[in-house]
């Protein structure tokens, strides 16, 4: 009996731990769907979608068009050092899209936005809209 209490205690120790393994696996797996990128899109997107890019410069947003799919992302970075007050829809009659009327963006924030509805669009910045870009969603 004295010989086999080290065995049991080896085995007992192995079975703990994976039990830890598989909990920590199984939690950070939960946490990243619930949390990570992937969470924003709604779960009919799927697959990989294409992030556009639209940087704001010297007052001009660039590019001045961007074309994408349903269910890509819209990204919209201010490079200059001003507050924008990002708006969507034209500047005397704001529309949501997907949601999102108006975004804040101090120097360097971005934000985001998944391209849920077809159609042609415009953002512009509500404290100078002559900066504006304008976006285009296909199937
Ligand atoms: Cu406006």
């Amino acid at each position: 009996m004295k010989k086999l209490l080290p065995l049991v205690l080896v085995t007992g120790f192995v079975i703990a731990g994976g039990a830890v393994l598989f909990a920590v696996q199984y939690f950070s797996s939960q946490y990243l769907t619930s949390h990570g990128t992937a969470a924003k899109q709604p779960a009919e997107c799927g697959g990989v979608h294409v992030t556009h890019v639209v940087t704001i410069q010297n007052d001009v947003m660039n590019p001045q068009e961007t074309t994408g799919k349903l269910c890509d992302v819209l990204t919209i970075t201010n490079l200059d050092n001003k507050r924008r007050i990002m708006a969507f829809g034209v500047h005397d009659s704001h529309k949501a899209y997907n949601g999102v009327t108006e975004k804040r963006l101090e120097k360097s924030q971005s934000f985001s936005v998944v391209l849920n509805e077809t159609g042609t669009y415009v953002v512009h910045d509500h404290l100078d809209d002559d900066v504006k870009s304008g976006f285009i969603v296909a199937k």
